[in-house]
């Protein structure tokens, strides 16, 4: 019922940044195909990687690192404060907290099976189950009360077992409790060209017509959906159950739909077209860091994103074309991306003595970048972006 449509080579995991002592040893591999489910629509990776060798102790992505994020955490907790008034909330994948924060630690419980990042929160007073989320710890959560909300933001998208993930949330869930969930939109990337959403993490990009077809099954619907700015595009979806008749459904669930059958999204030769403009795009991003080596410029990665090593490694971009990338993350630093084994180096403000362009591998964020280095941009520096295709700006 699957049926593959692109296919990105064989990566390494994406977020496997590699120390300096183990350049040498040989990388993991694994096939990054991507295929589309005729029946409910679902796009998903082909070859998923067991939970537990991605999401470990040693977690290197944290929210709190952006602004971008932190700004869109809050504003949201200020949002279910006002339209809901929640008692008890859980988020599944709390990572460091940007989104707990937000809340009185007696009306919050967060689930983070990366125990560096759980270790975060439990030292803010924040109770934090550091396991992965399922059936038998939704039922020790909510042992004497069920949620009112449960939020999950970028998490659900990395779990495969979707049906494990939606029982649990049924059991976790008061009657009238909303669940609300936020993963990258599968319109925004196709039509972006963001082929770098794939990577092992990413086993679904979810679109609405998918999600609906999945949520069917466990007797819950979306009643309202916003389409926000965070991570290239992104839909957050309020989710009830059929029998809370506590919420009518906003005309706004059935615009998104139209607007993706419009585009095709339950059309196989929509995923075929894209995969053709992934295929070009690949040979523009080439041409361009071609052209700036034959001019001898100086050009460096900016966020180590676990997005980058997708591009990275489907384009064969490497140390050769990028000199170093420059991050924030404390973890990230005097490491090297995996594949390509460019280094990371600790982000210092732009300069335009020291580089001439470039390659924005944190692109979601250009923005919030923009504004940063904006006296490099004075100064005539110039960025790469491969988003929607690849040109200097
Ligand atoms: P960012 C991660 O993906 C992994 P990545 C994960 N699978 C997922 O789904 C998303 O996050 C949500 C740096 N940076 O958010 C920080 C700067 O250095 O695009 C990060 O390393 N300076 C969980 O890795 C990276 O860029 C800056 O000014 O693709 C951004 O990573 C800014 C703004 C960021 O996610």
């Amino acid at each position: 019922m699957i049926k593959k449509f692109l296919d990105l080579g064989s990566q390494p995991l994406a977020n496997s940044y590699i120390s300096k002592k183990n350049l040498l040893h040989k990388e993991k591999k694994f096939k990054l195909e991507i295929g589309f489910n005729k029946k409910n629509y679902l796009v998903s990776i082909l070859t998923t990687v067991s939970k537990e060798k991605m999401f470990n102790k040693d977690y290197p992505y944290k929210s709190s690192e952006s602004f971008t994020m932190r700004k869109s955490f809050k504003d949201l907790a200020k949002k279910i404060k006002e339209r809901f008034n929640p008692k008890f909330i859980i988020e599944i994948g709390s990572n460091d907290g940007a989104f707990i924060s937000n809340f009185n630690r007696k009306h919050v419980v967060g689930v983070e099976p990366c125990k560096n990042l759980a270790q975060i929160t439990k030292k803010n007073k924040y109770v934090t189950h550091s396991e992965y989320w399922n059936l038998k710890l939704a039922k020790k959560i909510t042992k004497s009360k069920k949620a009112d909300i449960i939020y999950s933001a970028n998490t659900l998208s990395h779990i495969e077992n979707l049906d494990e993930i939606f029982n649990a949330v049924n059991n976790a869930l008061s009657e009238k409790g909303v669940l609300i969930l936020e993963d990258p939109s599968l319109l925004k990337c196709i039509q972006n060209v963001a082929y770098d959403q794939f990577y092992c993490e990413h086993i679904y990009v979810f679109s609405t017509i998918a999600l609906k077809n999945i949520l069917k099954k466990f007797n819950l619907e979306v009643f309202d959906l916003e389409n926000t700015k965070t991570h290239g595009g992104s839909n957050r979806y309020y989710i009830k159950k059929m029998s809370n008749k506590n919420y009518v459904i906003n005309k706004n669930v059935k615009k998104e739909i139209n607007k993706e059958i419009k585009f095709g999204l339950n059309k196989f030769s929509t995923y075929l077209k894209f995969k053709k403009k992934v295929m070009s795009s690949k040979k523009k991003l080439l041409e361009i860091f071609n052209d700036l080596k034959s001019k001898n410029l100086k050009v460096i990665g900016y966020g180590a994103t676990a997005k980058s090593c997708t591009v990275l490694n489907y384009c064969g971009i490497d140390r050769t074309k990028v000199d170093y990338f420059v991050d924030t993350t404390s973890y990230k630093i005097n490491k090297f991306l995996p594949g390509s084994k460019i280094e990371i180096k600790k982000y210092k403000r732009l300069n335009i003595k020291n580089v001439d362009v470039v390659y924005l591998g944190a692109w979601n964020f250009k923005d919030e970048i923009f504004k940063k280095e904006k006296t490099f941009i004075k100064n005539g520096g110039k960025f790469i972006t491969h988003v929607p295709y690849p040109k200097i700006i």
